[in-house]
């Protein structure tokens, strides 16, 4: 009896202090409620805007800092991008040429910029193709001169058919206006392409001094011609270098392709608005596709966090194919089939970069599926971190690159790499079996962008920082087999059973700045305990559909997965 009257009295006191308890935190937990801590995952800023006139002198600069380096005596053509069948009557979604776009932001099929930076009545004339009713039913709206000329500022429009008999005319050393009805606007005065008047003297068109440049061979045509190796964009530049060579005296021919590499590679602050919306984009996606592995069974499914962020905050399309590697396809540089599972004791890597205003992202995060490093993958984690701050630390005004930041990246790769048995000289190229790229390329319009090397950095040059490093399994087994290597093998056999298939890339964006670097993907966690609080917070921010059914293995159409299987593996 006494036992159970005492049982009553606690079980009265346990009840009575569970209600305490849940008064207590409910309303600690609704005080909480307003000082709550922000959200982990960062939403995208809204997009930079840019008006009209910062627009217009921009592209206007760009123009006349591009006439300066052609001179009085050249011409340049600037063709725009042919579009490119993706199969039978349709196109990939067309992507306007880069160079044609920095000097002008049209996206328009067709038009052809031409500078003449010697023909004061005429500096600039834009070929445009004129608009088609039926055409513009089908697959859209064409520009109209006028809107060419707000987003260009190019007041000089000329119909795009004009564009042989003006170069023909050209060649020929004669002044060239078309018929009225094919000059959809003009700023300049106009001279009649025929001699008028009894004498049979010709007014001056302004091309008085090119034709003279051209009869002393001393007349350039500056077009896009990059380099053999490095040429599958321009063809038909090429062609058309080819036939004016045949038919054309008085003229060089030359490559306009460094003067817009040597202008580009310093970012406007225009430009770097661009770029880091960009970024701010990859950031959001990064984020969510973060949110969202721990609860995904295949790599697919993370991946679509990626392309829906994108759609979402109205990137302009990717700057390059995403990579979303789990666990072993981490090791694989440029991994794009992202179909494999999704495991959680594994590392992800995803390398994705949004592009927006023709700026891509190029950003790699590396992230632990269930939320938590283990110790070898921490390791490994650690070290390319480490070799990136380095890299950041030797980014100043003056220093080589790449040369410069990948040597000091590497360094540190190296230094990480004999510390945990995985090479046996630190002063040899052992390190390149694990790290196997340079740390660092030039980014903008292209994700690998023009700039080329040897460069001396300044301030508003931008370029990625990311070393890696990749425990390939067959990385061992495919090494030529010298007695030299068997021997490197028997040493670091151990070290490397511990630390396969682990595969880790860091990879942020760097501006030069006078001091030193600005990270501009600062914003995304990069630390082993940034990550870490992340994926223990995210998720949570990120519902997933109940309508995401499971999928098993033998449900898919056996394309990619067949192809990855067996001829891939
Ligand atoms: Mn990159």
């Amino acid at each position: 009896m006494k036992i159970r009257r005492t049982h009553r009295q606690l079980l009265i006191l346990f009840v009575l202090f569970s209600l305490l308890a849940v008064v207590a935190f409910k309303s600690f937990a609704e005080s909480g409620g307003d000082k709550s801590p922000a959200p982990a995952i960062r939403v995208t800023p809204p997009a930079p805007v840019i008006d009209d006139n910062e627009r217009l002198a921009e592209l206007a600069s760009r123009r006349s800092r591009v006439a300066e380096k052609i001179g009085p005596n050249g011409v340049l053509v600037l063709f725009s991008t042919e579009p490119r069948v993706y199969t039978n009557d349709v196109d990939y979604e067309y992507r306007q040429e880069n160079n044609l776009f920095y000097l002008t932001n049209l996206r328009q099929k067709g038009a052809t910029l031409v500078l003449i930076p010697g023909n004061a009545q005429m500096r600039e004339v834009l070929f445009l193709p004129h608009r088609d009713p039926a055409a513009e039913t089908w697959t859209g709206h064409m520009y109209s001169p006028e809107e060419a000329k707000a987003v260009s500022g190019i007041s000089e429009i000329w119909e795009a058919k004009e564009f042989e008999p003006f170069m023909r005319a050209l060649r020929l050393r004669q002044g060239y206006r078309p018929k009225s009805e094919a000059i959809f606007m003009s700023a300049s005065a106009a001279p009649p392409s025929e001699p008028t008047g009894a004498t049979g003297t010709k007014p001056p068109t302004g091309f008085e001094n090119l034709f003279t440049a051209m009869g002393k061979d001393e007349a350039t045509l500056y077009l896009l011609l990059p380099r053999e190796d490095d040429s599958r964009e321009y063809k038909q530049e090429q062609n058309f270098a080819a036939q004016w060579a045949k038919s054309a005296t008085g003229f060089n021919v030359r490559n306009a392709a460094p003067i817009f590499a040597r202008m580009r590679l310093i970012k406007s602050p225009y430009e770097l608005k661009l770029l880091q919306h960009a970024i701010d984009i990859t950031t959001e996606a990064h984020e969510r596709a973060m949110a969202v592995a721990g609860r995904s069974q295949w790599e697919y499914e993370v991946e679509s966090e990626i392309v829906y962020t994108y759609k979402r905050r109205n990137a302009d399309h990717w700057g390059y194919p995403d990579i979303v590697g789990c666990g072993p396809n981490a090791t694989t540089l440029h991994y794009e089939e992202n179909q494999a599972r999704v495991k959680p004791g594994d590392l992800m890597l995803m390398d994705v970069g949004a592009e927006y205003g023709h700026y891509t992202a190029d950003v790699t995060r590396t992230f632990p599926v269930n939320g938590k490093f283990t110790k070898e993958q921490a390791e490994i984690y650690q070290i390319v971190y480490d070799a990136q701050e380095e890299v950041a630390k030797a980014t100043k005004p003056g220093a080589v690159f790449p040369t410069d930041v990948h040597n000091a990246g590497a360094e540190k790769i190296k230094e990480g790499l004999l510390r945990l048995g995985l090479i046996t000289d630190k002063n040899s190229d052992q390190y390149r079996i694990w790290f196997m790229h340079g740390t660092s390329h030039w980014l903008g319009m292209n994700v690998h962008d023009v700039g080329g090397r040897g460069v001396k950095l300044e301030p508003g040059m931008v370029f990625t920082n990311e070393p890696g490093i990749y425990i390939r399994a067959d990385a061992l087994d495919n090494l030529p087999k010298t007695p030299e290597n068997e021997k490197f093998i028997a040493a670091v056999r151990p070290a490397f059973e511990k630390y396969k298939n682990i595969g880790v890339r860091i990879e942020d964006d760097l501006l030069v700045t006078q001091n030193g670097a600005v990270w501009l993907t600062k914003d995304l966690p990069r630390s082993i305990a940034d990550i870490e609080a992340f994926m223990a917070r995210a998720p949570k921010e990120v519902t997933i559909s109940a309508l995401d059914l499971p999928w098993s293995e033998s449900g898919i159409l056996p394309t990619r997965i067949f192809w990855n299987k067996f001829f891939r593996a």
